[in-house]
């Protein structure tokens, strides 16, 4: 089937398509490897979690669970309460995650078969050590009330390309490209995220070069996933009750990125180290390019 296209923003020179049946080789040309986002509009139909995912099947199921956020915790049933009658006034502190693997295992079905567009991925490869992808996204849950902000602008750890499938209710995301970081105020030792947090009322005397970025935004509905590449600078806000899945995924279109993410940390670190690693990654990559033409996974 062809694919189906509907424009979903379309200013300053930034176009993100909502896209139906796209073949995966279009995927991997248009927006993998050219490091361009688009909002799949049915990425996750097989998924039972699509329908299942609601606030009720959680206050139902998972009322007396914990949930720490900022420090503070909550029970699962309490946050739920909050993000139906939250609103801008009064947002439910935000974000609030759950991690499937290793906190709901019995939910990983719900989110199967994994996305083929998220597919190949290095991350959990025995070749890629773990440590270095230890603040991945690794199928999170996130809830949000209406007016929940995500707390800082950043593009994905370790420049991973990430997947946000929202299940319920609607998002706005603002995506500002890559070539723009130099407007974006990297925070020293921790450059992935932007020391302009408020982009809506920036202080533009402390960020004067903010004034040049051009940051887009659109909404994100059920059903519906966003593809941001490696190094776009993103943020989001939950127009409703919110419930989506994040991933990231690392595969030979940002296996550069993140060799660069590797040797600026270990720069810092551990510089006798940083060239061998980099060697490594070097060898590992090629090996694993490879396996993954031949469908192998290791
Ligand atoms: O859905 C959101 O609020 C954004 C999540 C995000 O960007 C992340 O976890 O890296
Ligand atoms: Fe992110």
């Amino acid at each position: 089937m062809a694919t189906q296209t509907v424009e979903l923003v379309h200013e300053k020179n930034i176009l993100v398509e909502k896209k139906y049946h796209m073949s995966y080789d279009e995927f991997a040309e248009k927006h993998l490897f050219a490091n361009y986002p688009v909002v799949i509009g049915d990425a996750c139909e097989a998924w039972s979690a699509k329908k299942k995912f609601t606030p009720e099947f959680f206050k139902k199921h998972y009322s007396d669970r914990e949930v720490t956020i900022s420090g503070k915790t909550y029970s699962l049933g309490e946050y739920i309460d909050w993000m139906l009658t939250g609103d801008e006034t009064n947002p439910a502190p935000y974000p609030c995650t759950l991690q499937i693997e290793s906190e709901y295992p019995e939910l990983l079905r719900d989110v199967m078969p994994p996305l083929k567009y998220a597919q190949p991925s290095r991350i959990g490869s025995k070749l890629v050590p773990n440590r270095l992808l230890s603040g991945a996204n690794t199928l999170e849950i996130f809830f949000g009330s209406p007016g929940a902000l995500f707390p800082y602008v950043h593009y994905d750890f370790m420049c991973l390309h990430a997947f946000i499938t929202q299940l319920y209710g609607e998002k706005e995301f603002t995506v500002i490209p890559p070539d723009q970081t130099q407007y974006l105020y990297p925070t020293p030792g921790n450059a992935w995220v932007s020391q302009v947090n408020d982009i809506w009322n920036p202080d533009l005397e402390k960020y004067p070069l903010f004034a040049k970025s051009t940051p887009v935004s659109f909404v994100v509905g059920p059903g519906e996933t966003l593809f941001i590449p490696c190094g776009w600078w993103h943020t989001a806000r939950s127009l409703t009750p919110t419930i989506s899945v994040a991933l990231d995924s690392l595969n030979a279109s940002n296996w550069k990125n993140f060799m660069n993410e590797v040797d600026m940390n270990m720069q810092k670190h551990r510089p006798k180290l940083a060239k061998a690693v980099q060697t490594y990654l070097s060898v590992a990559g090629g090996v694993l390019g490879t396996l993954e033409k031949a469908g192998v996974r290791v």
